[in-house]
This record gives structure tokens, sequence and C-alpha cells, in this order.
């Protein structure tokens, strides 16, 4: 079939809204119709090419919601009609990794997810008789895609499409890391660095777990207002105070329970482990760092009971935690509806990255 996608040629180029054929859903696959996608910050780092399995020319995304619209053989887990999140983390159920009930990060098929292609090996997509490559396994930078049953969670029908999508990645990224990462106890002191799709929702995930100071960590001082917003208490702009590690450690009473980086920066990173209190605190990195940068920190650091820890996908395991979720946003748990600050359609989609680069978004959404 032919399906329009936006479509990343070559790194550091616009997209390109161009019509691409699709393969129908082999043994185990799904095809989906997406309806819309979020863009976060992780489509823009690969598109930057600054993402080490970043492959071109592909079709990025990887925060979507949509339909079945058919089954290949041997599908048992979902039919046709079912809503849908895409999941870049699969839930094989099967897998080593899912069998020890110590991680999220199903391995069943992520070895040629980094390389672009289905499990088979191949691609679905082709334009002009040229292979496109899926992005994270999920693609949802096109109208229509094919992802294996094992990365598809079914969602509830009443769910809106244009807010679950955020579900896919940066909502349950931010609550997930909260919850099941570092499973915040109510009355902790914890610090949020970068206050953008991600960090707002680990605010609102700490607010919902009742911590007491959600510190805010946020070069961009426009980022305040959103931060109390969802929960934050306190705020710090890091160009406002000479040593941010020591203005935390002080602000936190010695150090914080828990911190957060949803920058990516290396730097960050640094900063969010040392603002932990000694003998327990614990740092989550969440932020995606650009090829060939590395971490650094004293071992005193670790020594002295700081642990360092990192987050994908929140923890969560996708076919089992998304929908739930979806329910604690329907059930207004969670908010979704004030961080998805512009919609575009997908002939747009280029002034999504162009207002993230900005600052100016929250979450841009595309819907089909
Ligand atoms: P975003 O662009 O919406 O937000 C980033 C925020 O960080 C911005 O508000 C920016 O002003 C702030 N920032 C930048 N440099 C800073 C600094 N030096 N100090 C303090 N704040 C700073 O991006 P996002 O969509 O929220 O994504 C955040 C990060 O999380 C990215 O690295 C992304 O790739 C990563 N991510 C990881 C996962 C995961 O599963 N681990 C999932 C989604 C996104
Ligand atoms: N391709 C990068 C790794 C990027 C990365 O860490 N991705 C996160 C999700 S970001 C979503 O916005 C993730 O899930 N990581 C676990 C995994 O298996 O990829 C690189 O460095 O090569
Ligand atoms: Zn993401």
């Amino acid at each position: 079939m032919k399906t329009r996608a936006a479509v990343a040629f070559e790194a550091k180029r616009p997209l390109e809204i161009v019509e691409v054929d699709l393969e129908g859903p082999r043994a185990g696959e799904v095809l989906i119709e997406i309806k819309a996608t979020g863009i976060c910050h992780t489509d823009a780092y690969t598109l930057d090419g600054l993402d080490s399995e970043g492959v071109f020319p592909s079709i990025l995304g990887h925060e979507g919601a949509g339909v079945v619209v058919e089954v290949g053989p041997g599908v048992t887990s979902v039919e046709v009609g079912d809503h849908v999140i895409p999941l870049y983390t699969p839930e094989c159920r099967q897998c080593k990794s899912c069998l020890s009930r110590k991680t999220n990060l199903c391995t069943a098929i992520r070895g040629t997810q980094g390389k672009g292609v289905m499990p088979d090996g191949t691609s679905r997509f082709s334009y002009k008789g040229q292979a496109i490559a899926h992005y994270m396994g999920c693609s949802t930078f096109s109208n229509y895609t094919v992802l294996p049953e094992i990365a598809v969670a079914k969602i509830r029908k009443d769910a809106p499409f244009d807010k679950a999508c955020y579900v896919g990645c940066g909502v349950t990224t931010g609550v997930g890391a909260v919850v099941n990462t570092a499973k915040v106890e109510p009355g902790a002191n914890c610090v949020v660095f970068g206050l953008g799709g991600i960090g707002l929702n680990v605010i609102q995930g700490l607010k919902m777990v009742g911590a007491d100071m959600i510190v805010g960590v946020d070069i961009n001082g426009d980022k305040e207002e959103w931060g109390r917003r969802f929960g934050m208490t306190h705020f710090v702009n890091p160009k406002e105070v000479s040593d941010v590690v020591a203005h935390l450690v002080q602000l936190t009473d010695g150090g914080a329970d828990y911190t957060f980086d949803c920058t990516g920066n290396t730097v960050v990173m640094r900063q969010a482990l040392e603002a932990c209190h000694r003998g327990w605190g614990e740092s989550v990195v969440i932020g995606v760092a650009e090829s060939g940068k590395e971490i650094a920190t004293r071992p005193f650091q670790l020594v002295t009971g700081r642990v360092w820890r990192g987050s994908a996908f929140g923890g969560a395991r996708g076919r089992t935690d998304t929908p739930k979720i979806v329910d604690w946003y329907m059930d207004g748990k969670i908010e979704i509806d004030p961080m998805i600050t512009h919609t575009f359609a997908l002939d747009d989609i280029n002034k999504a990255f162009d207002l993230m680069h900005e600052g100016k978004s929250i979450r841009s959404v595309v819907v089909f």
C-alpha cells in the first residue's frame, strides 16, 4: 500500500513529506493506522545526527496512538479495530529479561530494532524502490506503520488519540521513572533537571506519590511557570546561582533523596548525582546523551552512598503498564492536555522541531 510519511532522508535536514510504499504485515505483525504522534526530543536528537544508532533514510517517531487495521498470520493478542500504542520497549513475556521480572528492557527484538529493520531483518517501508529504515521499532511519523504484535499495547477505545499518544513515550517515561524506577516515597525531597516534555511528567509523578519538596532546575526561565503548574515547589535557574550543586544541597538540607536528569547533558547528569544526599540519595538518568559523551564523577560520591541509576521508558512493561497509565489519565489521576501545547498536520511537522529547539513548546502532536 501507499502511505504518507515524514521521511528523514539525511541527518540535519528537515523531514520531507512524501508518499512511501508499505508492505503488509508478515507473521506475528500488525498494520496500524497512526492517528496521532508526539514529537519527543529523542526524535530531534536522532535527526540531528547525535544518535549512534541513527540510520538514514528512516521514518522517525516513537510516540504514537492508532488503530489496528490488519493482522498477519498467527497474531492472537490484538485484532482489527483495537486501539493501540506502539511500543519502542516491547514486552514479549518470554525472553530472559521479561522473565527476570527485574527489568522492562525486553530483549526479544532489540537487535533488529536498533538496525532499523523488522525482526526478520527486512524493512516494510520503501521509496522509489529504496528501503527506508524503521525507527525505534515504531516509525509513527507515517500514517500507516507495521509493528510486531509484542510491540503494541491495547488501550481503551474512549481515550483520545491526540492525548494517548503521549503515553507512548513522555508521560510513561516521566511518571514511570518516579513510580517504577526510583519508587519515590511520600515526603521525599526531589530535584528535577530539565522541565520539558519529560521533566514535567516527572514532576506530576512526584506530586502524585506525595513528594515533599519538588525542586525544578532549568536554564530556560519560562519553565518556572510550567513546573509550578504541575506541582513544583521551588525553581532554580542555574544561570542565576554561582554553584548549582551547592545551592541545591543547601536548599534540600544536605542533598536530595532523589534527583532526575531530563536534559541528556552529561554535565547536568553529574550535577544531579552530586546534588543527592550523602548516604542514600539516588539519581536517575533519563536524558539520552549524544554519541561519544560520557559521564564522570569522583568515585567518592558513590563510596559515600549516592546511587546512580538509569531509566528507559520509565521502567514500564509496555503491554502491561501503558494501558494502566491511559486509565490514570482518563480517571484524572494525571494530566496530559495542558502539556500538548501545539498540534500540527503532518505537512507542518518540521515546525514542531523548530519550536522544541527554541524552547517554546512542551509537546507538539501531529494529528493525521
Ligand atoms: P525537551 O527539549 O522538551 O526538554 C529539555 C529541557 O531541558 C528544556 O526545558 C531545556 O531548557 C532543559 N535544559 C537544557 N539544558 C539544560 C541545562 N544545562 N540545565 C538545566 N536544564 C536544561 O526534551 P524532552 O522531550 O523532555 O526530553 C528530555 C530528555 O529525555 C532528552 O534527552 C530525551 O532524549 C530523553 N528521553 C529519554 C527517555 C528514556 O526512556 N530514558 C524517554 C524520552 C526522552
Ligand atoms: N540509540 C541511542 C539510545 C537511545 C536511548 O537510550 N533510548 C531510550 C528511549 S528514548 C525515548 O525517547 C531507551 O529506551 N533506551 C533503551 C534501549 O534499549 O534503547 C544510543 O545511544 O545508541
Ligand atoms: Zn521519546
